[in-house]
């Protein structure tokens, strides 16, 4: 009986050590959040959002945002979609880019980023209120 409840201790210490590990290599240690929710509806319409570490609230520098979309899920029009283009950035972690934003009301901004020293993609959804 002893030796079961021992057995079970380790176990349960290799489950608990596996899942902090898989949980530490994992893209949700990164957060994307917007620079500035409000965001000015109409042409060339600048806005940014920043990449930061959960654990150290660092800005996270680097990254490859390989993939966006720009849309209206926010009001339940998913399909309706803005043009937008990536932006140079001075500000370490902060990834800027102009729109046109075509009707006011939420819009959420959906990524995906290639962090360095982290293997898998970091997706992010970041919301963003045209007025
Ligand atoms: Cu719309």
């Amino acid at each position: 009986m002893v030796t079961q409840s021992r057995f079970l201790v380790l176990l349960a210490g290799l489950v608990l050590g596996l899942g902090t590990r898989v949980a530490y290599a994992s893209p949700a240690v990164y957060v994307f959040e917007p620079v500035s929710v409000e965001v000015r509806n109409g042409k060339d319409s600048e806005f940014a959002v920043r990449l930061k570490s959960k654990a150290t609230g660092k800005p996270v520098e680097g990254a490859v945002l390989f993939r966006t979309r720009l849309d209206m899920s926010p009001d339940s029009m998913g399909e309706m979609t803005a043009k937008h283009t990536a932006m140079p950035s001075t500000e370490p972690g902060v990834y800027k880019f102009k729109a046109d934003f075509t009707m006011a009301g939420g819009w959420a901004l959906k990524l995906m980023a290639k962090v360095p020293g982290e293997s898998e993609t970091v997706q992010g959804t970041v919301v963003f209120k045209a007025k």
